[in-house]
Order: C-alpha cells, then sequence, then structure tokens
C-alpha cells in the first residue's frame, strides 16, 4: 500500500491558509484513500522549536494541532496512523545521517530559509536545517505522497534528492516520494495552494506574522475573521480580474472563496469578473469564513484530549516500527550496523 503523509508544525494556532493548503487537502485525499493507502498524520514537534516557542504551550498546541485535523473530517481507523516526531527518535537519528548528504549550497538555495531569516541578527541552526529533517520524516516512511502548501514544494524536491543521492552511493533503500506536479496531481489541484497575507498579498500567510490582521486563525471568532476580510488589502483598480500579480489581493479572496466551498476556482471567477464592487466579493468572502470558522469551532470542542491520547498511541507504536525499521536499513547501507 502506498503511504500519504503531512504533518503542520505546532508552534502557534493554525491560520486559514495551513487550514486551506495543507490539512483539508491530507483530509480530502485521506477520505478517499482511506481503504487502499496508509496515512500518516504527524505533528512535526521538533520542527516546532524553529521558532520561538513557550515551552509550556507546547503540549496543548500538539494536542490542538490533532484535534484541528479531527474536526475538519480526518478519518481513523486501521490505516490512519496519527503520530508525535519526537516520540519516534528515528527522526532525528535519519536527520543527522542525511544531514551528511546535503550540501551547504543546496540548502542555502531554499527560499523558506531565506524568508525566515530575513532581517533577524541571529538565526538558529534549526530553521537552515529544518528542510533535511523533514526529508527523513517523509522518508523513514517511504511516503510517495505529501500534500503539502505550495511553499514546501521546494522541500519536497530537496527530499528527492536526497534520496536518489543516497541510493546512488548506498543502494536502493529509500523510496523517491513523487515529483511536485505529481503531487499536485494527486491532490486533484492545477496548481500548489498558497494563501496570501489579507494585509500584504505578495505575501503568503503565514501563523507567525505580527499584524493580527494579515491572518485568518482557526480560533478567530467568525465576527473577527469577517471583520478581517472586510479590511483586506485589495487595490484601485475598480474591476474585478482574477491576476494573483496585477491585482493579488482580490485574486486571493477569489481562491479562498474556491477553497472554502469547495467550488471550482474558475466558476467563482465567472461569477465575479468584471464586477466593480469590492464590497460585494468581500462580503460575500467573509460569509463563507465565517460560517467555515462557526462549524469548525462547534466539532473541534467535542473531541476530547483522550480520544486523542488513544489514537497516539497505537499511531505511535506503528510508527516506531515502520521507522525503526527503515532506519536499521539505512544504518547497515552506510556501515552503522
Ligand atoms: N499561506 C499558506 N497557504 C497555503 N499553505 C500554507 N501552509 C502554510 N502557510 C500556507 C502550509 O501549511 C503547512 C504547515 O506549515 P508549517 O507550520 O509546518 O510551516 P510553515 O510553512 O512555516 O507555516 P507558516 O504558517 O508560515 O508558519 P510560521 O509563520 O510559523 O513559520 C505546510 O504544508 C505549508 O505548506
Amino acid at each position: 500500500m502506498k503511504t500519504i503523509l503531512t504533518g503542520l508544525r505546532a508552534n502557534s494556532v493554525f491560520t486559514i491558509g495551513n487550514y486551506l493548503g495543507a490539512l483539508l487537502p491530507m483530509v480530502r485525499l485521506a477520505n478517499k484513500h482511506v481503504n487502499d493507502c496508509h496515512l500518516n498524520l504527524f505533528v512535526p514537534d521538533l520542527h516546532s522549536m524553529i521558532s520561538e516557542i513557550d515551552g509550556g504551550d507546547l503540549q496543548s498546541n500538539i494536542l490542538r494541532s490533532i484535534k484541528c485535523y479531527l474536526a475538519a473530517g480526518m478519518p481513523t481507523g486501521k490505516n490512519v496512523h496519527i503520530y508525535r516526531q519526537s516520540r519516534v527518535p528515528a527522526h532525528s537519528e535519519l536527520c543527522w545521517i542525511l544531514n551528511c548528504i546535503a550540501t551547504m549550497g543546496e540548502m542555502n538555495r531554499m527560499t523558506q530559509y531565506k524568508e525566515k531569516s530575513e532581517g533577524k541578527n541571529s538565526v538558529n541552526v534549526g530553521i537552515f536545517d529544518y528542510p533535511v529533517l523533514m526529508a527523513g520524516d517523509i522518508l523513514l516512511y517511504s511516503a510517495e505522497y505529501v500534500p503539502v502548501g505550495e511553499d514546501q514544494f521546494q522541500h519536497i524536491e530537496l527530499t528527492r534528492n536526497l534520496a536518489m543521492r543516497f541510493n546512488n552511493r548506498y543502494g536502493d533503500i529509500f523510496t523517491i516520494p513523487a515529483s511536485t506536479k505529481e503531487q499536485v496531481k494527486f491532490m486533484g489541484l492545477e496548481e500548489g495552494i498558497r494563501i496570501r497575507d489579507l494585509l500584504n498579498p505578495e505575501k503568503k500567510m503565514s501563523k507567525s506574522t505580527v499584524a493580527e490582521n494579515s491572518k485568518i486563525m482557526l480560533d478567530d471568532t467568525p465576527e473577527r475573521a469577517a471583520k478581517k476580510i472586510m479590511s483586506a488589502t485589495t487595490d484601485s483598480l475598480g474591476k474585478i480580474k482574477f491576476d494573483m500579480w496585477g491585482q493579488p489581493g482580490i485574486s486571493n479572496l477569489m481562491v479562498i472563496e474556491s477553497l472554502v466551498n469547495d467550488i471550482p476556482l474558475q466558476e467563482v471567477i465567472g461569477k465575479w469578473s468584471g464586477e466593480t464592487k469590492y464590497g460585494e466579493l468581500k462580503k460575500q468572502v467573509a460569509a463563507s469564513v465565517s460560517k467555515l470558522l462557526t462549524d469548525f469551532q462547534v466539532r473541534i470542542n467535542e473531541i476530547s484530549d483522550d480520544q486523542v491520547y488513544e489514537l497516539l498511541e497505537s499511531g505511535e507504536r506503528y510508527a516506531n516500527e515502520v521507522a525503526n525499521t527503515k532506519l536499521l536499513e539505512v544504518q547497515k547501507a552506510v556501515g552503522l550496523r
């Protein structure tokens, strides 16, 4: 059986960008493939530490992030494996081995590293190295499909390169994940998803952006979220057109409208193109997002901590078995065993 795998850093409450770009695609794939694929959903708690995070918040963030998936409709069952990265020590060990085949040149080219370190006086090594840890997260489970937002595509390509380099040097150990083009097709999309910052639509929406009005958090009240949409930056052209370069703010709202309601983007574009009242589009998107948050928040409050711990217990048993088997193959191949 093929494996589909994804994870979201539990450094903070998720944004609607995380939700639409990564969480929902996984949930949709999981429901489609629950009988014919392994579905690995992990909390990358080690990755969470690349951002400044109060250790006291980490455990509650971890629980909440799993509840988010369940509230979004993630199925459970024998093929669904939910686990915390730090409970499977093989991740850290494989990361070290992969570090020794990754090059400074390729790591320096990672856009996420450049963006996350921009303007900072001091940058932790984790921000530089986390794509290698991510490669290990994927390769340990021979995952072919990794639903992530567009910003992470470069890391999927890095994973493929590291896997191919390793296999060339040491033998056929790793399954090569699908190319990003194939990943997009598998997710049933035409291109990767990138939800933009509401105030600065040139940038992607991020949980760690300081300006509260730039992002919609999954725990925002529906009213607050609606206000944020109504104050989103648009442009002064006065005519709605889907054009991510020329009119990124208005185009972003159309993407959100399409994804939240699961209707084709072309349909939304067809409905709104040529209209001149930006406020009307904003009102429609605000209503869609408010409804999404209302329903989501009711569902998440119904999930207990005990339910999550029960899933983690069986998920971590499975994950350790699979990961340790692959790690041993790697250790033997490089001569450590
Ligand atoms: N704006 C976005 N649009 C679409 N997808 C997005 N993702 C993040 N932002 C968007 C996807 O969410 C998943 C989890 O991301 P992560 O938390 O592991 O790392 P990230 O990409 O660094 O997310 P943020 O929100 O930007 O976090 P901060 O601000 O804390 O650094 C990934 O699949 C990502 O593609």
